[in-house]
């Protein structure tokens, strides 16, 4: 349901999903309707120029109740999170990013009425003793990376305050995401970025995952239209107060080369597996999503080759700064 008196705030607006995802929001909503939050000024300018922009650091409590006094927000996308290859390298860090930082934004939620809050979740709730394939929507989960663990005890802790004070909150396990426009970061599955700015720029790409590593994946495209239908479903839809799994397709190293190939002949991939390959070989191969199926419609629209072909076009023209 879309309100167009909604007030949003994005925090975490600056990464790879909260840069598209805000100004998706602000063609939906109106450009001064939602706020961008981040702990640094953004480098994107029209994320900058397009609406308002907040500096806010999300373990600040009394600069977030500020905010929500001064804009009354209606609904936050609490974005920001450290992610699983820099977790491993910070774990106190991460903990209390994650953790702290989601545990500010349920209680603001709380104290000032907020109708509705989304919050990503990820594969990496998912461990080494998870089924692999067709991963289910509940199963063994054990992560065994402080990230994964921070997820999963997001999840647990967002289901709580669901079900114990009514708030509505929902979320998506994301798989991979892929894009062109913000670049990722510390994240296991990057990879699967920066082999297309390598392959477009024509220099050879040293993958640190070993070729046959498979993992769950998504171009962003798919993930904005995910998270605004999830988001936009009736709320009677919502069977999940955890986090729905979510996926599109599932590649390996040497299988993203060989599409790129099709398109860039001359590309050349090399592997030299560091300690994400541990990380990577803890997570499901593929994803059962078929509860967001069934609940609120979910279908992907981008399969690896259409995906491929996207990004080599957009790399390009960036390049030529079209
Ligand atoms: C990561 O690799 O850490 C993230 C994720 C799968 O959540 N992209």
């Amino acid at each position: 349901m879309i309100s167009l008196k909604d007030k949003i705030l994005v925090i975490g607006a600056c990464g790879q999903l909260g840069a598209e995802l805000t100004l998706e929001l602000r063609k939906i909503y109106g450009d001064a309707q939602v706020v961008a939050a981040d702990i640094a000024v953004p480098k994107q300018r029209e994320l900058a120029e397009s609406g308002p922009f907040e500096i806010l650091d999300v373990l600040d409590r009394h600069h977030l109740a500020d905010l929500a006094y001064k804009h009354e927000f209606t609904q936050i996308y609490h974005l920001a999170a450290v992610l699983s290859a820099t977790g491993e390298k910070r774990p106190k860090f991460t903990w209390k990013i994650n953790m702290k930082g989601l545990e500010n934004i349920l209680d603001l939620t709380l104290e000032k009425g907020i109708a509705k809050v989304y919050w990503p979740s990820s594969i990496a709730v998912f461990g080494p003793n998870t089924p692999r394939q067709h991963t289910p929507q509940h199963t063994i989960m054990d992560p065994n990376t402080v990230y994964g663990i921070s997820k999963l005890a997001g999840e647990r802790f967002c289901e709580y305050y669901a079900t114990r004070y009514h708030l509505d909150i929902r979320s998506l396990r994301y798989p991979g995401l892929i894009s062109y426009k913000a670049l990722p970061g510390g994240g296991t599955t990057d990879y699967a970025v920066d082999i297309y700015y390598k392959a477009v720029e024509e220099v050879p790409f040293e993958c640190y995952l070993a070729e046959d590593t498979y993992l769950p994946m998504m171009y962003m495209p798919d993930a904005l239209k995910a998270t605004l239908e999830l988001m936009h479903a009736p709320t009677e839809n919502i069977k999940i107060r955890s986090s729905y799994n979510l996926t599109a397709m599932s590649f390996s190293p040497a299988e993203i080369a060989a599409s790129i190939q099709k398109h860039i002949p001359d590309f050349k991939i090399t592997y030299k597996p560091d300690y994400r390959q541990q990380i990577a070989a803890s997570w499901p191969e593929t994803i059962d999503d078929s509860v967001a199926q069934q609940d609120w419609n979910w279908q992907p629209d981008y399969d690896l080759p259409r995906m491929t072909q996207d990004m080599i076009e957009n790399l390009r023209k960036q390049k030529a700064g079209l």
